[in-house]
């Protein structure tokens, strides 16, 4: 068994796509061992989840866009749940995302040069599961 981290994020829960997140996650057979809704969260949290990315021309947007409303944090577990989890996102660009994926099936290529909405994010790597888990449920905020 496997755990990752994964997120709604802040158009998810705009676009009232909770509960159509959470039945595939169900349907898929993964166990929820944590949900939270965050209805704020901190700039410092946000850099330290993207740390890798702080770095990038583009990273003030993508920080805007994740502190823009209130987003839903979960842990999954499951056989090889950190890629399974990353097949059911599909590819970070929209328009690169397969039909089926819940990016390919709710979300559409950015306008040129603007921050990439793709509702989910799931944690890419044994080491990142670990971190954010760390990062979003076992620090105090
Ligand atoms: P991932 O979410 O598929 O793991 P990452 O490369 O980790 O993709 O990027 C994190 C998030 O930052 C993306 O999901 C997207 O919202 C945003 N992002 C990444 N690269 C770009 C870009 O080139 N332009 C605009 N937004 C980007
Ligand atoms: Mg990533």
């Amino acid at each position: 068994m496997e755990e990752t981290f994964f997120m709604i994020k802040p158009d998810g829960v705009r676009r009232g796509l909770i509960g159509k997140v959470l039945e595939r996650i169900e349907r898929r057979g993964f166990r929820i061992e944590r949900l939270e809704l965050r209805s704020s969260v901190s700039q410092t949290l946000i850099d330290q989840h993207y740390e890798s990315l702080v770095e990038q021309p583009f990273y003030p947007a993508i920080r805007d866009f994740m502190m823009s409303g209130p987003l839903v944090v979960g842990i999954l577990s499951g056989e090889s749940a950190i890629a399974s989890w990353r097949q059911m996102m599909g590819a970070t660009r929209p328009e690169e995302a397969l039909p089926g994926t819940i990016r390919g099936d709710f979300a559409q290529a950015a306008p040129l040069g603007q921050t990439i909405q793709n509702i989910v994010h799931g944690s890419d790597s044994v080491e990142s599961a670990a971190r954010e888990i760390a990062l979003w449920f076992e620090k105090e905020h």
